[in-house]
Formats: structure tokens, C-alpha cells, sequence
């Protein structure tokens, strides 16, 4: 999974993508199209409470990547050149994280001499929704040629544009492309094209120090998504502190919990993705599949032959196993249950596979 920080320039992406990526340096300079990307564990105390009572050899949390992409301007030709390049790059994302400057600084420079997160939020809505339409139009323009050939694609192309036009209107209407999808089977269809209204939105509003525990100014209906208020720079400091120093630091500062995790959090269950957990001497581990998975498919995602050899996935949720104490009391209280192949996996569910190959 991939989430692209994106924003206006100077609006505090490379400072959270630090944060996020716990002191991994940026390289930006001199470099305008450079996009730095870092892969990063998803805090998850369960794994830490289950590698508490395993002791494994090894413990391996799920990951995200992240990638920081160039500040967009659409104040002049250059800019909107750059920007072009870079919202290509946003396609490939599975999520976008948009960075409104809400902070004051002397030092920084200020896009369009305003500091006004809603009217940036609006513009660069509106320059996403300009750039899925282009690449719509393109393809209807396309399309319209090749279904006019007796082809072997021609069935298919009637499809897809149909499917374009019913897109255009829908972006012409100001609408979100993630409206309109029908089916799961549409979504997929559509996919390598990397509409960017499609993709789920966070925001976060990049405040000043002084200013975290203010409600947002702006409410997650006028965004579109949630909004996470934050200091970017305070989060960098913070992620480049040694975890004790954080502790107390975040102690005096009366923070409970670095805003960090809860915007890679927030990003792992925003695009529908879950966590089940595999425990034992050798490897504690979570494993991140789409919510309601199959048993027989979360089987694959640990190994191929677990998947063909599948018999039963033996299963107890993480708060039944904690409330049982361990495996053998969870199983003496009828907690762990034998699933077959089609059972939807539950995120914290801890699976034991069964198989034979
Ligand atoms: N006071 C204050 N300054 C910040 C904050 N976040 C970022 N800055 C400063 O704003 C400037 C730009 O920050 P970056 O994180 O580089 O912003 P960016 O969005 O990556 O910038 P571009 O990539 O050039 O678009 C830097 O000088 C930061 O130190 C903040 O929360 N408060
Ligand atoms: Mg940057």
C-alpha cells in the first residue's frame, strides 16, 4: 500500500514525511521532480503485547509506504508544468494525504499571500478533479476511434466508454469519481488509471505548535475525508527523539500520542485494510489483507502452499485471547474457533492455519 503526501508548496509535506518516517533524511535539494519514499511500520500495540507473551525471535509489523512528492503551485505556467508531473506521480498512490498550511512564520513563504486552509483545500480539490477530467477526455477520444474499427477489443471499449462519458459528467458535476463506482468488478477496471478523485482522502491541517489541541477550523464534511490536526515540525522533532526523551516530552506537553501514528493509522484503515495476527516462538507478526477476506486468501498472503493446502484456519480474536489469558484457556472457554475457507477475516483475529500439502 502507498500514500502520497500531497500539498501546495511549503505547506509542511517533507517535515511530516520525516516525522513519518522516523528521521529518514530528505534529499530534496536541488533535486525539483525528486519524490523520497520510505517504507514504515503501522503502530499496532497488539503486536507488542503478543511479542510480550511469545518472546519471538522476530517481530514483524505491517507497512506502509509513503511518498513525498514536490509542492504543487498553480500560480503560474512553470508551476503548473511541475504540478502536471506531479500529480502524475500522485496515481500511482493508494491514498492521498493532503497538507494544508495552517501555521504562521515569518520565515516561510506564503502561497498566494494567504494563510487559508479551506480556500487551499478548494483549489487543489479543484485541480485534482481538472486533471482526472483531462485524463477522461483523452480517453474518450481514443475510445471514440477504436470503437468505430472492427476490432477485437471493440466489445470492450464500448464498455469502457461508456464508462468514461458516465465519469466525465460525474467530474463536470464536481463530483468525486469515488461516487459513482457500481461494483467492486468497475473499481478494479478502472484501477491502473489512478483517478485521484477516486482514491480515499486524508487531511491534515499543518498548525502551530500552540495550536494541536484546537478542533480544526475545518469540519471532515467541507474536506471530504478526516482531518487530522497537527504540527509538522513539532512531529519531526519528535520522531527524532530517542522513544524515552518522546515519553517525557510528551508528558510535559500533556500529548497523548504522537499524531504520527495516528495518521499511518488512519491511512491502513482507510483504504479497507485489516490486520490478522500470526503468533509463535519463531515470528509474531501481522499480516495486512482487505477487510472481509477470505480464510483461504488470507492463507496466501503468508505463503502459496498454506493457500493450496488449506484445511481449517483455527482462529481466536486478539480481546478473546487477552481476556482468556492464553491459547489453552481461550480454547477451554470455546474461544478459538476451526474456520473454513470462506470465513471473513476480522482485523486483531489471530489464525493458527491448518493445511496439508
Ligand atoms: N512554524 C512552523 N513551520 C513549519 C511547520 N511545518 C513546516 N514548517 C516550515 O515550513 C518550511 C517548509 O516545510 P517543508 O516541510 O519543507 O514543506 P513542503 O511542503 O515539503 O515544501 P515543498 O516540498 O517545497 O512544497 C520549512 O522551513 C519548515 O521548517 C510547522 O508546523 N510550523
Ligand atoms: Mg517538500
Amino acid at each position: 500500500m502507498q500514500v502520497a503526501l500531497v500539498g501546495l508548496t511549503q505547506s509542511g509535506k517533507s517535515s511530516l514525511f520525516s516525522a513519518v518516517a522516523e528521521g529518514h533524511v530528505h534529499s530534496d535539494a536541488g533535486l525539483a521532480h525528486h519524490v523520497d519514499k520510505a517504507v514504515v511500520k503501522v503502530p499496532d500495540c497488539r503486536l507488542d503485547k503478543l511479542s510480550e507473551i511469545f518472546k519471538p525471535k522476530k517481530t514483524t509489523p505491517a507497512t506502509i509506504e509513503f511518498l513525498d512528492l514536490p509542492g504543487l503551485s498553480f500560480i503560474d505556467e512553470p508551476g503548473r508544468h511541475d504540478a502536471r508531473r506531479t500529480v502524475a506521480n500522485a496515481r500511482q498512490a493508494d491514498m492521498l494525504v493532503i497538507v494544508l498550511r495552517n501555521f504562521e512564520s515569518d520565515s516561510v513563504a506564503v502561497y498566494r499571500d494567504r494563510i487559508d486552509p479551506q480556500k487551499d483545500l478548494d483549489e487543489l480539490k479543484s485541480e485534482l478533479f481538472l486533471a482526472d477530467l483531462e485524463l477522461v477526455a483523452n480517453r474518450i477520444e481514443k475510445l471514440k476511434k477504436s470503437v468505430a474499427k472492427p476490432t477485437k477489443t471493440q466489445g470492450n471499449d464500448r464498455h469502457e466508454l461508456e464508462l468514461m462519458r458516465r465519469y466525465s459528467e460525474t467530474l463536470e458535476n464536481i463530483q468525486p469519481l469515488s461516487t459513482v463506482i457500481a461494483s467492486p468488478e468497475e473499481e478494479k477496471f478502472v484501477r491502473s488509471f489512478g483517478f485521484l478523485t477516486m482514491k480515499p482522502i486524508l487531511i491534515v491541517l499543518n498548525v502551530n505548535e500552540d495550536k494541536i489541541a484546537q478542533p480544526a477550523d475545518i469540519t471532515a464534511e467541507q474536506a471530504g475525508g478526516d482531518v487530522l490536526v497537527l504540527s509538522a515540525s513539532l512531529e519531526a522533532e519528535l520522531a527524532a527523539l530517542e522513544s524515552e526523551e518522546r515519553g517525557v516530552f510528551l508528558e510535559d506537553m500533556g500529548i497523548k500520542e504522537i499524531a504520527r501514528d495516528r495518521l499511518i493509522r488512519i491511512c491502513y484503515q482507510s483504504v479497507n485494510l485489516i490486520s490478522f495476527l500470526t503468533v509463535g516462538a519463531d515470528e509474531v507478526r501481522a499480516w495486512t489483507v482487505p477487510a472481509d477476506c477470505p480464510a483461504v486468501e488470507a492463507a496466501g498472503a503468508v505463503h502459496s502452499d498454506i493457500q493450496r493446502g488449506f484445511i481449517r484456519a483455527e482462529t481466536v480474536h486478539y480481546d478473546d485471547f487477552i481476556a482468556a489469558g492464553d491459547m489453552k484457556a481461550a480454547k477451554a472457554v470455546g474461544k478459538v474457533r476451526l474456520e473454513g475457507k470462506t470465513y471473513a477475516v476480522k482485523d486483531g483475529d489471530i489464525i493458527n492455519f491448518r493445511f496439508n500439502v
